[in-house]
């Protein structure tokens, strides 16, 4: 919650654009007064109206001065230097916890100002409980030095306040402003998100071995205890994918003891089919926890090679799905190719056609790349068309544009990560 205190100081400035005005105003009005008291014996009647009609004058045209004031501020509200506060809304009686204060300001204002003051209230609004210094030199937890945004990490403990809420008053000597913020302390503890630790599990895995059983270990802690604990979680890349295709749950195990490495600690237990679906290849996993209240943890990622001393054999393009006859106003054609690879998919490096017209030449667009990706990747005529991603059948959505009758000839090919070509398979389709 901001609040800005601009009116009020605008109204009692000395040094705003009419305030100098105001201030003399009440001077001669001022020394009216005291001239009046000391000389009022010595007076006439007469002089003493007139007196009297000067400073009713004087008055009323110290009240017009402010009256003409609040106007022009009210039809030009001039640019603030204060912008905003960014302050945690909430904080914990028990918890002691970093946070970073922010301010925002129009630097143009006032580009000599090195610091803001922040001065902390939280019984009355009379003397701050504390005052600490913001700046906007990348220190101290700010983070660009010169754009107007004065920072400062501060500890929750330090301006901690028995009473419900504590007020924030941003300052600074040289503006005829301040800025106003609150924050909320609630009675008790913050639940924290649980942080995770000491992250172990194999570098290579070989792929040859199928019933030996692999661990992966990790630190789980949560500041509420380990029953606030609710998942610990890796979610696994597969070699040459951008997105998680899988995820792992660790578990915190009573027994077998031996595979525990300490009462915070969580496991994985898996063999290669768990998690090297695409066989060889480099398999990333990003671990995390998240405790009842939804707080994540941080994340860890590691990563696992699985490699196979078993002979790099060509991939195989088991079947070829299209249509065999279209119609010449036939617009788009769906082409799919299983294709299998004995050191696993991840092993086709790429799959393509070639198509020939009715005249026996190679068409134009030669070679036609194939995609396994669920038709998730942006490509220059739209989409492949695959229906699932990784499933080894590779899709590519042909545009026919008026198509001439005749006989169309499509070579496959699948390439795999040492480049060994598969054996082509043919496809005719045709137009009529
Ligand atoms: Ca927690
Ligand atoms: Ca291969
Ligand atoms: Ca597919």
């Amino acid at each position: 919650m901001n609040v800005k205190l601009k009116e009020k100081f605008y109204l009692t400035s000395s040094n705003k654009p009419g305030g100098q005005t105001r201030m003399s105003v009440l001077l001669i009005i001022y020394h009216y007064l005291d001239f009046f008291k000391m000389n009022s014996n010595c007076y006439s009647k007469y002089s003493y109206v007139i007196k009297y009609s000067i400073f009713l004058l004087a008055l009323l045209f110290a009240v017009k001065c402010s009256e003409n004031n609040i106007t022009s501020n009210d039809s030009y509200p001039p640019l603030s230097f204060f912008k905003e506060a960014v302050v945690p809304d909430t904080l914990y009686t028990v918890t002691s916890e970093d946070f970073l204060v922010q301010v925002k300001t129009e630097k143009s204002l006032y580009s000599n100002i090195s610091y803001i003051l922040m001065k902390v209230f939280n019984t009355s609004y009379e003397l701050p409980s504390s005052i600490d210094t913001l700046y906007d030199n990348a220190y101290l937890g700010d983070i660009v030095p010169g754009d107007g945004i004065f920072s400062r990490i501060i500890n929750s403990t330090q301006i901690k306040s028995n009473a419900e809420k504590c007020i924030l008053e941003f300052s600074n000597p040289l503006v005829n402003e301040i800025l106003l913020d609150t924050i909320l302390f609630v009675e008790g503890e913050k639940n924290l998100p649980p942080v995770i630790s000491n992250l172990i599990l194999p570098n290579t895995i070989s792929l040859d071995s199928t019933e030996l059983k692999y661990y992966i270990f990790l630190d789980v802690i949560d500041p509420q205890g380990k029953d606030d604990i609710k998942e610990v979680k890796g979610k696994v890349y597969y070699p040459y994918f951008s997105v998680p295709s899988l995820t792992i749950t660790l578990k915190h195990y009573g027994i077998p003891p031996e595979i525990i490495k300490g009462e915070n600690n969580y496991v994985y237990i898996f063999q290669t089919n768990d998690m090297a679906k695409m066989g060889i290849g480099e398999y990333s996993i990003l671990f995390y926890a998240q405790d009842n209240k939804g707080n994540l943890s941080n994340s860890l990622v590691g990563s696992i090679y699985f490699y196979s001393e078993v002979e790099n054999l060509p991939p195989v393009i088991e079947y070829v799905n299209a249509p065999d006859t279209v119609e010449t106003t036939v617009k788009t054609i769906l082409i799919e190719a299983m294709v299998t690879d004995v050191n696993g998919i991840g092993d086709i490096e790429v799959v393509y056609f070639n198509s020939y017209l009715p005249d026996g030449n190679p068409a134009t667009g030669n070679p036609f790349y194939m995609f396994d990706d669920g038709s998730e990747l942006s490509l220059p005529w739209g989409i492949s068309g695959d229906k699932i991603k990784g499933d080894g059948i590779y899709s590519c959505e042909v545009i026919a544009e008026n198509p001439a009758i005749g006989n169309y000839l499509f070579k496959f090919y699948a390439v795999d990560r040492v480049k060994n070509v598969s054996e082509p398979v043919e496809h005719t389709i045709v137009v009529r």
